[in-house]
């Protein structure tokens, strides 16, 4: 096992700690094979690597620019690009189907614990969506909603109907680039199709391929996920929790959360608050219990309930190595396969739910949505049952927690921003014309252990809010900001520039915004288009000033945000480049045609000083276009101003 300098791989003190102690107790993690992967492959990493058919695999290089079948650099890295981007569409897409059909069988009255928890949420969809809503009970709405969202995912034919949702303009850019998608279901196939031997072998048309299978992922799948999570958990609004590990307790069952889906995790939330299942805990010798979440699994919980989130995806392993952890529950994505070796060390329990996401040592209990509730109570009584099984000696909890307020769904943002019977995106819109507020940038995506964990999504958003950018959170780099103390608005006010300072105290939000999971990235671009349909910042996604950040990024999904992101206009910056550098063609497609062709593009920034330069460079570029790039005098403001100011 190789020695991880604790220092400079993770930025808070909970995460060191827990890196000195899984050296003592010898459990191997990701940082400590992190670095006997450190060689990494050169033909992988530059996406220089065929392996698609059986002539091969081929690799490029100066001495044999193709493969056996004649493909080149620029086929090769796009052909590999694609499948990246379809990983990741795939992913959040097939979120979305499960979520959509949960809302069919609700629909048809075999909720089986589940309901519709927001109706106002269930009939505004269905407006945006033209179907008939008055004078229909919530049931016959819902299941007109949930097949025409079964219908984006399998129409052959017919255009996405969610890409509708975009600014006019918007649409009119993908129709005459040629990118909009079909079916989600047809468009990944396509998207496999294409890039298999022998089919697509032009860059351009296999990248553009990708923009439109992205397409189907954030204006398709991720958007219908978010509409659907709304209606069946309920629309988020502010709400205070607590974050890092710091929140496991000593004296209770402690109970982990990890993946992606919701279905399961809303269960536990109500379980663990059941007197006899606490009865249960405290019949074993616990105080109670604890229950708190890792990854978007977290951030779905804390969003709606409040639930204490103990850390991102690289702290998932450290959370075990406190050896205070009974279960750790998983379902689907970014759960590591090395959770039951580095469990096995400790007393930890880890159930896996889904039938499609099994770990060889992991405990498979697979969750019976149709019979939610004993479902999810099952598993939190043998949960307790493994409390007596924790070994006090290995038991190191960090003291590092820090509160945090999360819960900005694009409906809170309006509220908070116009009041409830006035939500609107108006003073947004006229604080960012009149420069007290310089932009918005969304900084999302993972950690990364080839990088210091956090240390690039903390110094970026600190200097980011200093010069008055409105930053917007979700997935991983939210719970970055979270542990660092920066979603609680009375720290993150200190550090605010003057006038996103006094726009945030007058309307009474933080300068940096928790939005929630990766696939509620579509929720970022949904606030982008109130913000247009606002006026007076331009007629498409691309004219607003703002950017998209992903430092930290690992995952293919994170490549298919960062594609829908570009092909809406909006400008991402990368803290580490995608596996394209074999392909100038490719490179140069991604990180400027696209300019052209969309509006905005990738740029390659590894360092958080450089993306800030980067950032403000954009902005002010956004700025001047629009006619609103001139210095305003910084004022007091009175009583009377401050009142216009709190529309
Ligand atoms: Ni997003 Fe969420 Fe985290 Fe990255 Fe994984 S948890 S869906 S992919 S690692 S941000
Ligand atoms: Fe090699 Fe072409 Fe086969 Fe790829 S598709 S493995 S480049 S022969």
């Amino acid at each position: 096992m190789k020695s991880v300098d604790h220092k400079t791989a993770v930025w808070d003190s909970a995460s060191a700690e827990m890196l000195l102690k899984a050296e003592h107790d010898c459990v191997d993690t990701c940082f400590s094979r992190m670095e006997t992967q450190r060689n990494q492959c050169r033909f992988g990493r530059d996406g220089l690597c065929c392996r698609i058919c059986h002539m091969g695999p081929c690799k490029i290089s100066a001495k044999s620019p193709k493969g056996v079948c004649g493909a080149d650099a620029d086929t090769i890295v796009a052909r590999n690009f694609l499948r990246e981007v379809t990983g990741g569409t795939s992913a959040h897409s097939d979120h979305g189907r499960h979520l959509i059909l949960r809302l069919k069988k609700v629909a048809e009255g075999n909720g089986n614990g589940y309901q519709i928890k927001d109706e106002m949420a269930l009939r505004y969809a269905a407006r945006l969506y033209k179907l008939t809503e008055r004078d229909r009970t919530a049931n016959e709405v819902a299941l007109d909603l949930a097949n025409l969202f079964i219908a984006e995912m399998t129409s052959q034919e017919e255009i996405l109907k969610t890409l509708s949702l975009a600014p006019e303009k918007q649409q009119n850019i993908w129709k005459r680039r040629n990118v909009q998608p079909v079916g989600i279901d047809r468009t990944v196939v396509e998207s496999m199709h294409r890039s298999t031997m022998g089919v697509d072998h032009d860059y351009r048309n296999i990248l553009l391929h990708a923009f439109r299978t992205a397409l189907a992922d954030g204006w398709g799948g991720s958007r219908m996920a978010a509409i659907v999570s709304d209606i069946l958990f309920g629309t988020a609004s502010p709400v205070r929790s607590t974050s890092n590990l710091g929140i496991l307790q000593e004296h209770t069952v402690n109970i982990l959360v990890h993946g992606h889906e919701p279905e399961l995790s809303e269960m536990l939330a109500v379980a663990v608050q059941d007197p006899e299942t606490i009865r249960y805990a405290k019949d074993a010798g616990a105080e109670g219990i604890t229950l708190a979440g890792i990854c978007c699994t977290a951030n779905e919980i804390l969003m709606r309930h409040g639930i204490p989130v103990a850390g991102n995806f690289l702290q998932q392993e450290l959370a075990i190595i406190t050896g205070a952890v009974e279960m750790m529950i998983t379902d689907v994505q970014c759960c590591m396969p090395s959770l039951p070796d580095v469990a096995r060390a400790y007393h930890t329990l880890i159930i896996s739910t889904s039938e499609m996401a099994q770990t060889v040592g992991s405990v498979q209990h697979v969750f019976d949505e149709d019979d939610a509730l004993h479902s999810a109570n099952t598993i939190v009584r043998r949960a307790i049952d493994n409390f007596k099984n924790r070994d006090p000696h290995k038991v190191a909890i960090p003291s590092a927690s820090r509160p945090l307020v999360a819960g900005f769904s694009v409906d809170a943002i309006k509220y908070m921003l116009g009041g409830r019977f006035r939500a609107s995106f108006r003073p947004l819109n006229d604080a960012i014309i009149q420069g007290r507020i310089k932009g918005l940038v969304g900084i999302v995506g993972c950690s990364n252990p080839k990088e210091q964990l956090e240390y690039y999504v903390n110094t970026l958003t600190k200097k980011l809010i200093q010069h008055n950018v409105l930053v917007l959170k979700t997935g991983c780099a939210a719970i970055a900001s979270a542990k660092e103390g920066m979603l609680l608005p009375e720290t993150a006010l200190e550090h605010a520039g003057p006038g996103l300072r006094e726009v945030c105290e007058a309307v009474g939000i933080p300068p940096v915004l928790h939005m929630g999971s990766c696939v509620d990235n579509a929720r970022i671009l949904e606030a982008a288009t109130e913000v247009v349909r606002e006026g007076g910042l331009g007629d498409d996604l691309s004219q607003i000033p703002a950017v998209g950040v992903a430092p930290e990024w690992m995952s293919e999904k994170a490549i298919a945000i960062g594609c829908y992101f570009v092909a809406s206009g909006v400008d991402v910056i990368l803290g580490h480049p995608f596996h394209i550098a074999g392909s100038d063609n490719v490179t140069r497609f991604l990180n400027l045609e696209t300019t052209e062709l969309f509006g905005g593009s990738f740029h390659v920034c590894p360092d958080p000083d450089e993306a800030f330069l980067k950032i403000m460079e954009l902005l002010d570029r956004s700025r001047e276009k629009l006619g609103i790039n001139k210095k305003t005098e910084r004022k007091l403001y009175d009583m009377k101003d401050r009142r216009a100011l709190d529309v």
